[in-house]
């Protein structure tokens, strides 16, 4: 997590802009005493007066003001400056709009004579309903309407996708093209035993994927892909992680495997811009990494989650060995890549394995009878759990945050023998691995055992031959 917060100059910026409101209305009331406007009809007077400037500015996700109170019978301009760290636009229902800001940029947005109440935001995905709305209220006469009898433009918050969610036998016989191999490749080691450095670029893209059942899915991405890719390494190594921001908003990266100060390596960068991100391996694991940049229940929801493992010192060799990331799906409304509403419900359409619902359901992974096999999972969420189950299998190893459940069938805390494990449970951004063989040969299936979540999508096959 990596939340900026500045409350006292929050707090002395919105006395500052209370200020100068009240001044803007001292002078117009000058305005309307000195040159005898009372006396004039709406129209006459919004011809024959200059437009009026309201300031409005950004600062931490948040406009001040964020109710302006207007003349209704005078052009309203604003002018607004974006102090955020993040770019913001604003965007008014009527239609008109600045432009994308950055920090310290200004622009004005050119209202006219406002008449009815009027709402306008902040069109970067998932800023206005993190809060970036603002109200304009005209006062006093109007063109068309008294303020007492206006009809506020209700908004209309029922955008959903009409269209019904596919099932599972959609996504079968039409299932997507984008195929993420969870095939774990080995730690690599020096031969000299020394820890090694990684260097790896993360490049954030933002494009639409079909992901089966006619469904395309818009997702931003590190490196391209419905799920960043999985780093590996040995406690003591190195990473040296450059990501680049390649999208039209600002993204950043948040490495659950490091062990430092969020504030520099953590901050979000804004498109074309770069940073390096360096942290040593420090503790064993599967960590989660993800873009934490506001809000960043989207931002994860959105595709911006990886894996780092860092392996065990005593990890056992197996014969095969794969990576589950598990993550919600909420399908889109029109100005987002996922639906805020489902979102904030926790209400997925589907559920995926690394990316793609259903893929290892379409694509089941062979092993041998009697091979060992070894999945790590990371529940990625943003929201949910998982509780990890093999049919017809049971896990007689399994390890999650830090240590083991079991192992070979022995518990570490009372030396028992001979037990055994149906699922291994994770909250959200926890991760684990299981261990097991497959007795005979056949079709086992794994789940999300939450079933629900397995019918949604988190669902794949081992056949074993
Ligand atoms: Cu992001």
């Amino acid at each position: 997590m990596n939340m900026e917060t500045q409350p006292h100059q929050k707090r002395a910026f919105n006395l500052t802009q209370a200020l100068a409101t009240v001044t803007a209305f001292t002078m117009v009331a000058i305005l309307f005493l000195l040159t005898g406007s009372l006396n004039k009809t709406p129209s006459e007077i919004s011809a024959t007066h200059p437009p009026m400037v309201f300031e409005i500015s950004a600062r931490n996700m948040t406009f001040s003001p964020n109710v302006l109170k207007v003349p209704a019978s005078v052009a309203v301009k604003i002018s607004f400056t974006n102090h955020d760290t993040m770019a913001h636009d604003l965007v008014a229902e009527t239609g008109v709009k600045t432009p994308l800001l950055k920090t310290g940029e200004s622009a004005i947005l050119d209202l006219g004579v406002v008449s009815a109440p009027l709402k306008a935001w902040c069109s970067v995905a998932g800023h206005r309903q993190a809060g970036m709305e603002i109200q304009i209220i005209p006062e006093g006469d109007t063109l068309n309407s008294s303020p007492h009898t206006a009809t506020p433009h209700h908004q209309n918050h029922s955008n959903e996708t009409a269209w019904k969610i596919p099932g599972m036998q959609a996504f079968l016989q039409n299932p997507s093209n984008v195929y993420v191999d969870p095939v774990l490749p080995p730690v690599k080691v020096q031969t000299s035993g020394r820890p090694l450095t990684h260097r790896v670029t993360l490049t954030v893209t933002e494009k639409k994927i079909p992901i089966g059942a006619d469904v395309m899915r818009p997702i931003w991405t590190f490196n391209g892909g419905p799920v960043g890719p999985t780093l590996r390494g040995k406690i003591g190594d190195k990473f040296i992680v450059t990501l680049k921001n390649a999208g039209s908003m600002a993204h950043s990266i948040d490495f659950h495997a490091s062990f430092l100060a969020p504030d520099k390596p953590m901050r979000s960068i804004q498109p074309g811009e770069e940073l390096v991100y360096e942290f040593t391996a420090q503790r064993a694991g599967i960590w989660l990494y993800h873009c934490s940049t506001t809000p960043m229940s989207m931002h994860i929801a959105a595709g911006m989650y990886g894996a780092v493992i860092v392996d065990p010192e005593d990890l056992t060799a197996v014969d095969y060995e794969y990576v589950m990331v598990q993550s919600e799906v909420y399908l889109p409304s029109e100005d987002s890549p996922v639906s805020v509403e489902k979102l904030q419900a926790v209400r997925p359409d589907l559920m995926a394995f690394n990316g793609v619902p259903y893929q290892y359901r379409v694509k089941p992974l062979e092993v041998t009878v009697g091979s060992r096999v070894r999945v790590w999972i990371l529940a990625a969420g943003p929201n949910l759990g998982t509780s990890f189950h093999v049919v017809g299998s049971q896990f007689d190893s399994t390890w999650a945050e830090g240590r083991y459940l079991l192992k070979d069938g022995i518990d570490p805390v009372t030396g028992t023998h001979g037990n055994g494990s149906q699922t291994l449970a994770l909250s959200a951004a926890q991760g684990g691995f299981v261990e097991f063989t497959l007795p005979e040969s056949g079709s086992y299936a794994f789940v999300d055992h939450s079933m629900v979540r397995a019918e949604q999508g988190a669902v794949g096959l081992f056949h074993a031959k």
